[in-house]
């Protein structure tokens, strides 16, 4: 079924514009709900237009979300709680106390602009409840629908998760669906073999797949992002003929999977397990381990 639908979009981009412009016959009408734009292109024979449905440039979309924590009481600060450093029990000083403005970690501080050091960041408790797992869902909830036109990045304060899951809805809450696994060991986490977004092909770019690229290493090595790699995947649909992603949408309305797989009007970040940096846990210092997020970029 996905693939029987992707093909005429595939054989319309690889022949140029002519069935593009077939499709858009209505110009200058709207075409669905979207104006038609009207804009050049390189083809075989030189220079020519092309028609489109227009979309507006991608936006910080961070900026109109609502955000919801469960359990909702899983912000550190209450009571003030002092973290070792994950890498270093002895280096104990990262103090949460929420009645206290510099040393509170609440969840807007995962939107706030960055850029300014030290970084701000929402933190939860620590695992002192080990060895219950420690596990948070953060929704991210625009009541409207979003199409994504760039990565989707979270940079993680402290080590990245061992384990998580990105998962999307497209009926405001209502049903959900993973976008992408993510942890240390996905044979073991999930009984899902490792994959990259690199791994995957135009025929699979749909594939929900588990990565380990994002979880080895923890916050003193350099990277402490971990994607959801939506470049990647237009570049494989569209292949050498990607202008922009204002043209790109146009392609996707003919394909309603495409288009609903970068479509969302929530997000939920499943956090199931923090970084540990080893095998063991270290059940005499369960202050170092908790999750730790400065910054979410979801662009739309
Ligand atoms: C959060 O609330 C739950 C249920 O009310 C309670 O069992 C739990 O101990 C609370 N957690 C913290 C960290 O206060
Ligand atoms: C463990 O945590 C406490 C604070 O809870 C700290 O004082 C201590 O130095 C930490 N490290 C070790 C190795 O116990
Ligand atoms: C998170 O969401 C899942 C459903 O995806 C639910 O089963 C779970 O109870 C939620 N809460 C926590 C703390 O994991
Ligand atoms: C969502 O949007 C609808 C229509 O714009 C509005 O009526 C409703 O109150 C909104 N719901 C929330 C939770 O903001
Ligand atoms: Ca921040």
């Amino acid at each position: 079924m996905r693939s029987a639908m992707l093909l005429p979009v595939l054989f319309a981009l690889q022949a140029g514009c002519t069935s593009v412009a077939h499709a858009m016959q209505n110009y200058p009408a709207a075409w669905g709900h979207y104006d038609v734009c009207k804009f050049q292109i390189y083809t075989e024979e030189g220079l020519a237009w092309d028609y489109m449905a227009c979309q507006p440039e991608g936006t910080d979309m961070t900026k109109y979300l609502r955000v919801a924590l469960d359990p909702p009481n899983i912000t550190c600060g209450e009571p003030p709680e002092t973290y070792c450093a994950l890498e270093n029990p002895y280096m104990c000083n990262n103090e949460c106390d929420a009645a206290t403005e510099e040393l509170a970690h609440p969840p807007e501080l995962m939107f706030d602009f960055e850029g300014r050091n030290p970084t701000t960041f929402w933190q939860s408790t620590s695992w002192k409840k080990y060895p219950k797992p420690l596990q948070v869902n953060i929704t991210l909830s625009w009541n409207k629908t979003v199409e994504l036109t760039d990565d989707i990045v979270l940079t993680f304060e402290s080590g990245r998760p061992e384990q998580m899951v990105l998962e999307k809805s497209l009926d405001y809450g209502r049903t959900w669906t993973p976008y992408q696994f993510y942890a240390t060991d996905c044979l073991d986490a999930f009984t899902m073999e490792p994959k990259t977004v690199g791994d995957l092909t135009q025929r699979t770019l749909l594939d929900i797949i588990c990565t380990e690229d994002y979880s080895r290493g923890y916050v003193w090595k350099n990277d402490k992002t971990v994607r959801f790699e939506i470049k990647d995947r237009f570049a494989l649909f569209a292949g050498p003929r990607l202008h922009n992603m204002a043209s790109l949408y146009g392609q996707l309305d003919t394909t309603k999977n495409l288009r609903d797989f970068f479509t969302i009007t929530d997000l939920r970040i499943k956090l199931l397990k923090a970084a540990t940096g080893a095998t063991m846990v270290d059940e005499n210092n369960l202050s170092r381990y908790f999750y730790a997020i400065s910054d979410i970029k979801v662009q739309g």
